[in-house]
């Protein structure tokens, strides 16, 4: 029997029917919502937020948290929930990672009650959107460095500074700022119209077009204490998010991979040069196994740390190896593809060129490909070389 060229390891026979159903019914969202308007939100710069409620009535937001009606899947079916929707585009897993790994997890990891009941249902609802400050115009990779800090005024907290590239910014309702106190850093529930609470969209990105990224400015902004995250102080709080967010993108960069590999793969086979099919030369069917390789490579990686994930062993040190190694994977297969496709590889037509833009932020955000080699160096060495 052939082998699926997009899954050579037959992973899809390790999951359980549960994660292969909340696979298929992720799948069948891309297909018949995102795949026919994607590309023209890419090229019109938009995010498609008429999305919102279909991601929601399928369970996508926070889906990995329990309770406050969220579905409380696996870490397995949230991997695959990224993969799936990534094969669609980068921004639109974007949206839903930000949505449930950077704002709902740490509300539901960190919140009081009152802060869990007053925003997590709507957020799962999709009626409520939520984003996560965490970098500064200064240096994303370096945020003990923060700038953005808030003192105390009486039973309120005046925030000061601004955030740079967050996600969701100008769409969220609520964002999670994270600035330093005289306890450390803590984290901040700011709602949009908080006065001196600003979040302009960043325009004119050649990348992630069809996602939402804006700068925020606080001037002076007073949070109620009701609004503070009481459950954690220091870089471990945004950086516990970041560890969520990250297994996510380990998964979902699969998908963008597999989408330039399936379109490559047609196409090669009925370009015909030199008087045979393109993927009859020795040249291109390496490049193409290399592909299937790295994939194959991916999956396994991604689906090793879901099961460390799932028992409650899965360390950040894990998660850079699978974010560096996948991402660069996507990148890599994306160039190639684009390439591939000779000059039609830059047409709208085909999707390896919107891929590959969208990877240029993906293997920058989430900690840079160099911030996660330094993780593993650091954790195979004990030295610190940040
Ligand atoms: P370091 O001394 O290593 O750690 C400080 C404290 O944090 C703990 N910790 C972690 N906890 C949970 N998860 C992790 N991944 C953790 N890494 C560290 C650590 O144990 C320590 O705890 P404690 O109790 O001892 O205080 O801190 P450092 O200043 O040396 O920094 C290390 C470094 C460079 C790895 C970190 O700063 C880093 O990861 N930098 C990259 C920043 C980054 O990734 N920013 C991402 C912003 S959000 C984003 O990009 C969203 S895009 C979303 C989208 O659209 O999909
Ligand atoms: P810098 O930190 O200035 O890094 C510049 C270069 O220096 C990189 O190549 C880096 O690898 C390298 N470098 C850094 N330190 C070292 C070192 N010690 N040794 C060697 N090289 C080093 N942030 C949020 O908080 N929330 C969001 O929602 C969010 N969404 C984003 C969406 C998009 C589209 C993008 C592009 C970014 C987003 N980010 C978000 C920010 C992202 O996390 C940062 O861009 C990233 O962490 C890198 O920070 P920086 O851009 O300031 O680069």
């Amino acid at each position: 029997m052939a082998l699926n060229p997009l899954d050579l390891y037959d992973v899809a026979s390790a999951l359980t029917e549960e994660e292969r159903m909340v696979q298929d019914s992720v799948a069948r969202l891309v297909d018949d919502k995102v795949l026919p308007v994607i590309q023209k939100c890419f090229e019109e710069h938009r995010f498609p937020r008429d999305l919102i409620p279909e991601l929601a009535a399928l369970g996508l937001l926070g889906s990995s948290l329990k309770g406050y009606g969220c579905a409380g899947l696996n870490g397995i079916s949230y991997g695959l929930i990224c993969q799936e929707l990534e094969r669609g585009d980068s921004g639109i897993r974007s949206f839903v990672s930000v949505q449930s790994s950077l704002c709902m997890y740490p509300i539901h990891a960190y919140g009081s009650e009152e802060q869990k009941q007053k925003y997590l249902p709507g957020m799962a609802r999709g009626e409520l959107i939520g984003c996560f400050g965490l970098t500064e115009p200064h240096g994303g990779s370096d945020p003990a460095n923060m700038k953005t800090h808030a003192k105390r005024r009486g039973k309120d907290w005046v925030l000061n500074g601004s955030k740079m590239w967050i996600t969701n910014g100008a769409i969220a309702d609520l964002a999670v700022v994270w600035a330093m106190t005289e306890e450390g850093i803590r984290g901040f529930i700011v709602e949009k119209g908080t006065p001196g609470f600003d979040a302009p969209e960043i325009e004119r990105k050649f990348s992630l077009r069809a996602s939402v990224t804006s700068a925020l400015f606080f001037d002076n902004v007073v949070v109620p204490e009701a609004n503070v995250l009481p459950g954690v102080a220091g870089l471990k709080g945004p950086l516990s998010c970041l560890t969520q967010a990250r297994y996510g993108i380990a998964w979902g960069v699969i998908g963008a991979a597999q989408a330039c590999l399936a379109q490559v793969l047609d196409y090669s086979k009925t370009r015909v040069l030199f008087g045979r099919p393109l993927a009859q030369n020795q040249t291109i069917q390496v490049r193409l196994a290399d592909m299937a390789r790295r994939i194959t490579t991916a999956q396994l990686l991604a689906l090793q740390l879901g099961r460390l994930k799932d028992a409650g062993r899965m360390q950040p040190s894990q998660v850079s190896v699978a974010k560096w190694n996948n991402c660069r994977m996507a990148l890599d297969i994306a160039r190639d593809c684009r390439d591939m496709l000779g000059g039609a590889g830059i047409s709208a037509e085909y999707v390896p060129v919107r891929h590959m833009l969208n990877l240029e932020s993906v293997i920058t955000y989430e900690g840079t490909e160099t911030i996660h080699q330094l993780t593993i160096g650091r954790e195979l060495t004990g030295l610190n070389a940040f």
